[in-house]
């Protein structure tokens, strides 16, 4: 990046950030990274915006000043008869001692977001997400709720939906609000990953493997992410969707999924009841048997 573009990037960023951006999804035209909803991501923000802009933009500008500097003094007009020294101790230990300076700084405070990630509070909920060719399955094991297979909206059904095509499945993963989830991450076949930018989350999923994330979504809405690890010809077929929800519309919909199909006059708590655990949608494949809880 040049310095010229670094400084149009830092004026459009100052610009953009007065405009309304939409929550959970991309923002046709804008430039930034999507708003925060979620602890991790607000970290994420302050120290791309706080620590990495800031730097990033001194110095560029301080390496666009010397080229100038050089292209204007030093020419071969301007500066017919050239020095005939080479070695500056000084200057050297500076442009030395300077960057490693910089990269020290930079360690601390990316090593502080780092271990926040890996920091995770009490969780009150768990979903393992799976990742496959090419699609998302949610399970949650807390609750006896067996894998939900989740797919793409074809461009008719989103535009029907008036939803984001190819950000906007047919089922979500439902979470309520204000809690914090636990996100197990795996894969099935290929490494995929889950990322959801509002959340700041992106987790590898990698086959025989169980990665971990978190989030605690500060508000309910809609809020969507994509696979981020290329993984095969319908990669860009495999949306994230995460819908936050109250925890009473969450507890309805925890009754709902594990409510047994005929209600012979079943009591309130028949959703502790495991045999009730409802099959898959008739698209999904067999789902797996639920994991052992964490
Ligand atoms: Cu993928």
């Amino acid at each position: 990046m040049t310095g010229a573009s670094a400084l149009a990037a830092t004026m459009m960023f100052a610009g953009h950030a007065l405009a309304e951006d939409l929550m959970g999804q991309p923002t046709p035209g804008a430039i930034d990274l999507q708003p925060a909803a979620s602890e991790l991501k607000h970290h994420a923000i302050q120290f791309h915006n706080v620590i990495l802009m800031p730097i990033i933009t001194a110095i560029t500008l301080l390496v666009l000043g010397l080229l100038i500097w050089i292209i204007v003094r030093y020419n071969k007009k301007a500066n017919p008869v050239p020095a005939k020294f080479s070695h500056n101790t000084t200057i050297e230990v500076i442009w030395t001692v300077v960057p490693v300076l910089i990269l020290m700084v930079i360690a601390i405070f990316s090593f502080r977001l780092l271990f926040h990630y890996n920091d995770m509070p009490k969780p009150a909920l768990t979903v393992k997400a799976t990742g496959y060719q090419w699609y998302w399955g949610y399970e949650y094991p807390d609750q006896k709720i067996s894998e939900i297979i989740s797919l793409p909206l074809t461009k008719e059904q989103a535009d029907a939906k008036k939803v984001p095509y190819l950000l906007a499945a047919d089922n979500a993963m439902v979470v309520p609000v204000n809690q914090v989830v636990r996100v197990q991450v795996t894969g099935a076949d290929v490494i995929h990953a889950f990322a959801l930018p509002a959340f700041g989350l992106k987790t590898d999923a990698i086959p025989g493997r169980l990665n971990e994330t978190w989030f605690k979504a500060e508000r309910t809405g809609v809020f969507y992410g994509q696979c981020s690890e290329l993984c095969g010809v319908d990669h860009a077929n495999m949306p994230i969707e995460i819908k936050v929800v109250t925890q009473a519309e969450f507890d309805a919909w925890v009754k709902a999924k594990t409510a047994p199909p005929a209600p012979a006059a079943a009591p309130a708590d028949a959703a502790a009841t495991p045999a009730s655990a409802p099959a898959a949608p008739a698209s999904a494949p067999a789902a797996a048997p639920p994991p052992p809880a964490a």
